[in-house]
């Protein structure tokens, strides 16, 4: 699939610090230290609707680590799927009575706008889940044929058991992962499982349903864990730097994950870390596409609201936070945002070398987001106060944003 255009990102003067971020599997930071391309994969939408604040938020915190890694004068090579056929989206495309393709294919098209619109930089390699199939296939026969996957009434069923350091992402005892295996998309209370929690690999043809050739494994259509493992595995290796998502993925989707690709290739870890970031809710419950209670990036940007203010809406609450998205949270947005125009609108104002480093020293630190604010807010304020006398300190503020934060000012 083609990805969405980058915008550009300046250089800076001087170079940035390395990232240290949370690692679910540690719960604690670790400094990543990747070599001259730093590698990470971003699951990405399963497109059966429109983006909204709390899919921004999540993919706004992986735009941060690359935006870091670039700072840093590395490559960054940045894969990411798009579910493009699971449950939920056949289930949405019955409900409206339309072409599961043609809705996947409209969603997709709609995420690519938002995510340029957001000036959220692309991955190298975006993925469909059907074009992946084609590798898919082989991984699942090779953990069939070595034992680590059974056969449950034509479906393929990955054993939790064959991966030692299965658990090892999440860290929950066995009740939470039941109970979090039976909310997503897991199936353990289905009779003839080795263990209640095990994942579906391979899921044999449905009537009604799309199903393609599976080889040995006969027609049928790849379970989600295997799909990102696939492609993580084809383009980025074992070993890769940061496996990405929202809290919501840790259990059970990158648990599963890790543990097919560790016992595939007998690696560990697959990721140097787990990195997730919070929920975003409405009206106190997470915004989710089957709860309904949605603000989509799509709509705001139809009512006239500039995307800089809605990705520092975004940018106003650290990743690993839960909060809530309210009419405040994009009205003070917008009010900062004209704030910081009015301020970089002048030739010259308060030096701001020391800006850019409190800027990188905020980002680099766990990606601490509001604290880089801050730093800009400060810098605007004096300028508004007082102004200055550093000739094109304005255009180093702008660019430093712009580079950092994903903002046009
Ligand atoms: N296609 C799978 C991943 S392979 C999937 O989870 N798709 S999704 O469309 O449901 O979510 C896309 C990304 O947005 C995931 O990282 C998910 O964790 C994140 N996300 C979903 N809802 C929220 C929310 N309310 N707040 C923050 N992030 C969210
Ligand atoms: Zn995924």
């Amino acid at each position: 699939m083609h990805a969405w255009p980058a915008s550009e990102v300046p250089a800076l003067p001087g170079k940035g610090r390395d990232l240290r971020i949370h690692d679910t599997s540690t719960d604690g930071l670790v400094t990543l230290a990747p070599g001259p391309v730093a590698r990470i994969y971003v699951c990405g939408i399963t497109p059966y609707d429109a983006t909204h604040m709390g899919h921004a938020a999540t993919y706004n915190a992986f735009d941060l680590v690359q935006r870091v890694w670039l700072d840093t004068k590395r490559q960054v090579h940045y894969v990411q799927n798009v579910t493009d056929v699971d449950d939920p989206l056949l289930e949405r495309a019955v409900r409206d009575g339309i072409d599961w393709e043609g809705l996947a294919e409209r969603e997709t098209a709609l995420f690519r706008e938002d995510m340029t619109a957001l000036r959220m930089l692309p991955p190298q390699h975006y993925i469909g889940a059907v074009e992946a199939i084609p590798g898919i296939v082989p991984l699942v026969e090779r953990l069939r044929d070595t034992g680590a996957a059974y056969e449950l009434d034509g479906d393929i069923y990955f054993s939790v058991e064959a991966d030692p350091h299965f658990g090892s992402v999440s860290n929950l005892d066995a009740a939470a992962m039941r109970l979090l295996s039976a909310e997503r998309g897991g199936d353990p209370d289905r009779p003839g499982k080795k263990n209640t929690l095990d994942p579906m690999l391979w899921m044999a043809a449905r009537e009604g349903e799309p199903s393609w050739d599976g080889g040995s494994l006969g027609q049928g259509r790849p379970g989600w864990h295997i799909e990102c493992v696939a492609i993580a595995l084809d383009h980025l290796g074992m070993g890769f730097d940061v496996q990405g998502g929202g809290s919501d993925l840790a259990f059970p989707h990158h648990e599963m994950g890790a543990s097919h690709a560790q016992t595939l290739t007998g690696e560990f870890p697959m990721a140097k870390a787990y990195v997730h970031a919070g929920m975003v809710a409405l009206d106190g419950e997470k915004m989710s596409k089957s709860k309904g209670n949605l603000v989509f990036v799509s709509q705001l940007r139809r009512d006239g609201v500039d995307p800089a203010a809605i990705r520092l809406a975004l940018l106003a609450h650290h990743y690993r936070a839960d909060w809530e998205w309210t009419d405040q949270v994009l009205a003070d947005a917008v009010a900062r945002l004209g704030r910081w125009r009015a301020a970089v609108s002048r030739p010259d104002g308060p030096p701001a070398e020391g800006l850019v480093e409190e800027i990188r020293a905020a980002l680099s630190n766990d990606l601490d987001a509001p604290a880089a604010l801050a730093a800009v807010d400060r810098w605007a304020e004096a300028q508004a106060a007082d102004g200055g006398s550093d000739e094109g300190a304005p255009g180093v503020v702008s660019r430093a944003v712009d580079a950092l934060l994903g903002v046009a000012l």
